[in-house]
């Protein structure tokens, strides 16, 4: 039974409790989160086998997150440990008017001082059919983002399915060294994760103005007639109708049908991770062979739960997601 295999930084999250602001507080809520572990813990609570590598500190805070890793059921034995500290984020999450804000302290952290010969490859993907990457662990440094593409080539020659989420992030680097990253990478992608920005603001494809679903499916064809290896890609759109009260919509395209989901609607108690929900969701479902009308249905409901989880790791089961599914906008009770 092969494994969907992880390869990235996680970071502690530090996360004041209920919706305070950092400056009030004494203390925090401890969890842990980074874009690439959270879809592999995700894709795990949905019965897949899986595996993260990273790189952690050696000592007992690098090996509290190999314990939690093993909670949600993810392999950790191709897990390095070494020098370097462990990186953490604080997350102020914010509150009606007041915006959610993230702070960075990851610098020297263990994965971003490694050297990219310390990850054997061949060996860490040995037992893998699909490995999920973003946007995120290449912004870090030039090690980490040759790694990540080496990684991508040797996925692609050996016929282990490439997944990515752009997941750009304006702290870590410049939307041209991203351009750069997604052109370097794409040949060997099989799974998308990009959204109309990723194409208009990132790879510059011209945005002709259309109706959003027109104007995504014109763009989506761009990017396969450019990238032929892409099987799938697929991406949200939020509507926000009030103050917390949010929607969220899912698209598949799949080299020639746009497929877009049911509408959901619902309030948001954490929506960090939402993302990683919904690319586990549409990896799930391509793992699972589920008819690509029900692959996004699924997406957008793994995504619409987490946003109900405090924490970046939706915890939320595959009945849990199923029984919402088809429900749209008629599925909030309140
Ligand atoms: O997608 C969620 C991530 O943004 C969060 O886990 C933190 O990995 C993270 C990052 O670098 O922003």
């Amino acid at each position: 039974n092969k494994k969907v295999l992880g390869f990235g930084e996680i970071m502690l999250r530090l996360t004041p409790p209920n919706n305070q602001k950092i400056i009030q507080v004494n203390s925090f809520d401890a969890t842990y989160g980074g874009g690439e572990a959270n879809v592999v813990a995700s894709l795990a609570s949905f019965g897949h086998q899986t595996k993260f590598v990273t790189k952690l500190p050696n000592n007992s805070l690098g090996d509290k997150v190999i314990r939690d890793l093993r909670g949600y059921n993810v392999d950790t034995s191709a897990i390095l440990q070494g020098d370097g500290r462990l990186g953490i984020y604080f997350l102020e999450i914010g509150h009606g008017l007041r915006s959610t804000e993230v702070i960075y302290d990851r610098k020297y952290s263990a994965i971003s001082m490694a050297n990219k010969g310390e990850f054997d490859i061949e060996n860490m993907l040995k037992d893998v059919k699909m490995v999920h990457l973003s946007g995120i662990t290449p912004a870090l440094n030039k090690e980490l983002y040759e790694l990540t593409i080496e990684i991508a080539k040797y996925c692609h020659n050996t016929g282990i399915l490439v997944s990515l989420d752009s997941n750009y992030r304006a702290k870590l680097w410049s939307l041209e060294d991203a351009k750069g990253f997604l052109e370097e990478i794409l040949p060997f992608v099989d799974i998308a994760f990009l959204g109309s920005l990723d194409m208009t603001n990132i790879l510059k494809y011209e945005d002709l103005g259309l109706e959003f679903e027109d104007n995504l499916k014109n763009l989506y064809k761009r990017l396969f007639e450019k990238y032929p290896n892409i099987k799938y890609a697929a991406c949200t759109k939020r509507t926000v109708h009030s103050i917390n009260n949010n929607s969220l919509k899912g698209y598949l395209f799949d080299s020639e049908n746009l497929y877009s989901s049911k509408e959901y609607k619902f309030d948001i108690l954490d929506r960090v991770g939402g993302g990683d929900a919904f690319t586990a969701g549409i990896l799930h479902g391509i793992l699972d062979n589920l008819d690509k009308k029900d692959i996004i249905e699924f997406g957008v409901c793994a995504s619409a739960l987490k946003h109900s989880i405090k924490g970046d790791i939706n915890i939320i089961d595959k009945d849990s997601v199923t029984s919402l599914i088809g429900k749209g906008l008629q599925n909030i009770k309140r």
